[in-house]
Parts: C-alpha cells; sequence; structure tokens
C-alpha cells in the first residue's frame, strides 16, 4: 500500500469536513447520495478497495468478505460497534479492522439519561399531547410521571458509556448498580459509589431503571430474554442506546403492552430500520432514530479517528484502534 494512494470506499456520506481531508490524503471514493450499499455493491467494493469505511447500516458478513480482493488489507469502520462485522472472517483473511471507540461516550451518555427522564416524565406524551391540540390545561392529576431522585439505576455493561452515564445519573439522585463481565476497579466504582452485581438476574430483580450499556456480541444477544425481561419490577422502566439485538424486541414489546413493565426507551432496534409495530401502539415507550450519537461533533471526531486509522496503517504501522480480539 505504501507507494500510492490507498484507494478508500466509503459507504455512507461523511461529514464535508472529513470528506474533503480524505480527499486530499487518499485515492477516495465517496457515496455523495448517502443510499445504503447493497450487498452486490458492498462486494464490488471490498474486491477492489485497499480500506473500507463501512458505518453500522452495512453487512460486512463471511459472504462479502469470501469475495474481497487481494488489496482489502484494513476496514476502518465509522462507529464503536462492530457487530455488523464478520471479525473472524476479517482475521481469517489477514484484514484489520479499527473502529472509533471514545469519542461518542459522552453523546450516548447524554442520549441515555434524556431517554431516562423522557420516560420517567412522558416528555414525548406531552409533546405529541400539544401538537394534537388536545392540551385542556394544567391539573394536579394531569400527565403525571415518576420522580427518578432516590431511585436505582442498574448498568448492564460498565464500559466507557456505562460509566459516562453513572456519572450523569449521580447528578441526578440516582444510585448506581451495574452489571459487567469483570467488576471495574475499586477506584472507578469508589468515585461512582456504584454497586456490583454478579448476577445479572439477582440485579434486574432490585432496579427501577435498567439500561443497556453493552456491546452486541455472541454473548450479549436476547441477554434480555423473556425469562430475563420478567425478573424486572412492574414499575421498572429500560433503556436501550446499546444494540436493539441485546433485548428480545418482541418480548419487551408485548410486556409493555401487558404493563408487566412501566416503560421503555428505545434508541435502537432488533432489525432497524423496522420498528416492532407493537412498539408504535404504545403511549409508554419512548422510540428514537438510532441518533445516541449523532452530534455534528461527534461524527466529526469519528471521522478524524478513521483517518488516523487509515493513514498510520497506509505508512505501515499498527493503527491505534485496532478492534481487540476478546471482543470475538
Ligand atoms: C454510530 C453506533 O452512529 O458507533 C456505534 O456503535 O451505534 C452509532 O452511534 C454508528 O455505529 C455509525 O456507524
Amino acid at each position: 500500500m505504501a507507494s500510492r494512494k490507498p484507494l478508500v470506499i466509503v459507504t455512507r456520506k461523511l461529514p464535508d469536513v472529513i470528506e474533503t481531508r480524505m480527499m486530499e490524503l487518499f485515492d477516495t471514493r465517496l457515496n455523495l447520495t448517502d443510499t445504503p450499499m447493497t450487498t452486490a455493491q458492498l462486494v464490488a467494493a471490498v474486491k477492489q478497495a485497499d480500506v473500507l469505511v463501512p458505518t453500522v447500516t452495512d453487512r460486512i458478513d463471511a459472504g462479502v468478505l469470501a469475495q474481497a480482493g487481494p488489496n482489502l488489507k484494513l476496514i476502518a469502520s465509522f462507529g464503536t460497534g462492530v457487530d455488523h462485522i464478520d471479525l473472524a472472517t476479517a482475521r481469517q483473511r489477514g484484514i484489520t479492522v479499527t473502529n472509533t471507540p471514545g469519542v461518542l461516550t459522552e453523546d450516548t451518555a447524554d442520549m441515555t439519561m434524556a431517554l431516562i427522564l423522557a420516560v420517567a416524565r412522558r416528555l414525548a406524551e406531552g409533546e405529541r399531547l400539544i401538537r394534537a391540540g388536545k392540551w385542556q390545561g394544567w391539573g394536579p392529576t394531569f400527565m403525571l410521571g415518576h420522580r427518578i431522585w432516590g431511585k436505582r439505576l442498574g448498568i448492564i455493561g460498565m464500559g466507557r458509556i456505562g460509566q459516562a452515564l453513572a456519572r450523569r445519573a449521580r447528578g441526578f439522585g440516582l444510585s448506581i448498580h451495574y452489571h459487567n463481565r469483570r467488576r471495574v476497579p475499586d477506584e472507578i466504582e469508589h468515585a461512582l459509589e456504584a454497586t456490583y452485581w454478579e448476577s445479572l438476574d439477582q440485579m434486574l430483580a432490585h432496579m427501577d431503571i435498567v439500561s443497556v450499556n453493552c456491546p452486541h456480541t455472541p454473548a450479549t444477544y436476547h441477554l434480555l430474554s423473556a425469562r430475563r425481561l420478567k425478573l424486572l419490577r412492574k414499575d421498572a422502566i429500560i433503556v436501550n442506546t446499546a444494540r436493539g439485538e441485546v433485548i428480545d424486541e418482541n418480548a419487551l414489546a408485548r410486556m409493555l403492552a401487558n404493563k408487566e413493565i412501566a416503560g421503555a426507551g428505545l434508541d435502537v432496534f432488533e432489525h432497524e430500520p423496522a420498528v416492532n409495530p407493537k412498539l408504535l401502539r404504545l403511549d409508554n415507550v419512548v422510540l428514537l432514530p438510532h441518533m445516541g450519537s449523532a452530534t455534528l461533533e461527534g461524527r466529526v471526531d469519528m471521522g478524524e479517528k478513521v483517518i488516523i486509522n487509515i493513514k498510520t496503517f497506509a505508512d505501515g504501522h499498527r493503527p491505534p484502534d485496532r478492534v481487540i480480539e476478546s471482543m470475538l
């Protein structure tokens, strides 16, 4: 790759400043219409590219990777989650995979907190009521939500985003509980005054609010299964800004409809962009179109990381954000 500019194929429209810089540095092919690529287009891309820059909307599975040309040596994904890429196959074929960790932590934690508040305090319902012209005026028992101050928040996945959520939630008077594959270091637990639950089942049964902040991996697929969702208290609310696949969406929709769970705030779905029709009919859920990290600043920072990963790789060095094998 060293003697010429690498051919970099970008699958979606990125912020202008990022596209401009990529054009300067690399032989870059952009997707100016932003139409998601079909599988055939992805195959055509991996056949030619030295570097592919996909996003969460591209399924880079074993079938696509099997047709990759000999030049494809780097997949520099625009995003942190890598569940859209078959990492094992990429590794077998000697393709390095990088992502963009760290730069969307605060934005995603903000959105998680926003969803917690939106569900508990019925923000979306209130907004819909006004726009429908149905607001008759203030009343002492009108639109009552629930106080979050003093409640228990159970965070599933205490990585960067989980910890950023915990920092915010403490300011809102929530007590912090978490379940994680590994207990976090003592100093972090102390700083966040966080209680570790080795048993997810036990934690779920005791929480007022549960937030999903873990990646989607084979081990976390339907981690919140129908059985586990049944452990939640009837007055619990659940928010998900991670990946839809971590929750059994059908079971969740059924339980929300039956009022076996009080409410949900969902930014991600199992079959995006499809949303389970049962969820659309419910007032006690707030639905967002996967916009947890959607800030201009965040997207530019993500693009910067993509550029740094490609440039470092093209210069013959190990790119900083190589996806670690333990995620497999
Ligand atoms: C990104 C995300 O917007 O980075 C992630 O894992 O889920 C999103 O917030 C998306 O992945 C971009 O590809």
